[in-house]
């Protein structure tokens, strides 16, 4: 009866899961950390003690805005690769006065309900909302066309994929945006390991539970029995990469089913979930160039501990 109940699962979560499962190093893309309640859970990790991006990110913002517009000019069209926050996006459209903003998502949910909330704060504001995958060029409204566009990137997102992704998609902005065009990004900088491991393994658990959240979704959507608690959360630097990764490490044995498919990890063997890139000075705006962009300008926080940088196409 329940199997008749559940909604039918996304076959590209499906797919991700049993390839990632059988994989020899086993990896889950993390962008299926994100339903419901691990949305919720990011929501609830960036108002944490140790976990400093969101905070530096909207500070940043607030102190550089205004110079931002003073570069750019005013009468630009924002065009925000994600569906745009409640704190950050209002602090740019008010120093830079756009002639537009774009909100681009693959959720159309999350376009909608955001595009709304924006509209009641800035109700003269022409919004122009785009559903489409980002990491790919696109054609954006004819209404747009004309005018010189900001692109603004923020959240430090960027440093969840690995840098030949992260080329790929800053290659893809600038074809959607144009020659000529803005970019605002935001990054993480390397930093103490004590600091980074503290932002990804806090005290409360919270990031724990947005990790391990990922095999309670894989249960209930992909017919699972993965036995939960005998599963830990992990964050690791690996110098290597310069980056975090989120693990969740058996710790014993275990078997389970997954889609009829069935596993069995060995104490001490993970699931790789995510990656959290950081960029020293040089490797963003290495970064950058080899994406396309020209950094004309750079804003850091307190400790060189985080970046907002403004590139030109
Ligand atoms: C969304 N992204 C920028 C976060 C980060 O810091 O890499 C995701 C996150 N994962 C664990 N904590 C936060």
């Amino acid at each position: 009866m329940d199997v008749l109940r559940r909604p039918p699962a996304d076959p590209a979560f499906r797919a991700d899961v049993l390839a990632g499962l059988t994989a020899p190093i086993r990896a889950i893309p993390a962008r299926w950390l994100y339903d419901r309640r691990g949305s919720e859970l990011f929501e609830a990790i960036t108002q944490l003690p140790e976990y400093y991006p969101t905070r530096a990110d909207t500070a940043l913002l607030e102190q550089h805005a205004a110079a931002v517009a003073e570069i750019v000019g005013t009468g630009d069209v924002v065009v925000e690769f994600g569906s745009g926050s409640s704190t950050k996006t209002p602090i740019l459209l008010r120093a830079t006065s756009p002639a537009a903003y774009v909100p681009v998502d693959i959720s159309g949910d999350f376009l909608r309900e955001s595009s709304a909330a924006l509209q009641s704060i800035f109700p003269d504001l022409p919004l122009y909302p785009v559903e489409a995958d980002f990491m790919r060029p696109f054609q954006l409204p004819d209404a747009v066309a004309q005018k010189t566009k900001l692109g603004f990137f923020p959240g430090s997102t960027i440093g969840n994929m690995v840098p030949g992704t992260a080329v790929d998609l800053l290659r893809a902005m600038r074809q959607t945006l144009g020659v000529g065009s803005f970019l605002l990004i935001a990054m993480d900088r390397v930093k103490s390991v004590e600091t980074l491991l503290a932002a990804y393994d806090d005290s409360q658990g919270v990031t724990a539970e947005f990790n391990l959240n990922l095999l309670h979704r894989i249960n209930r959507e992909l017919d699972g029995s993965i036995p939960v608690g005998a599963f830990r959360h992990r964050a690791v630097w690996n110098d290597g990469f310069s980056r975090i990764e989120m693990h969740l490490e058996a710790l014993r044995d275990v078997r389970f089913e997954v889609d009829g498919c069935a596993f069995e990890m060995r104490a001490g063997e993970t699931i790789h979930t995510e990656n959290s890139h950081k960029y020293g000075r040089r490797d963003a705006r290495l970064l950058l160039t080899a994406g396309g962009w020209t950094v004309t300008n750079e804003w850091t926080a307190e400790g060189d501990s985080f970046a907002i940088l403004l590139a030109r196409a």
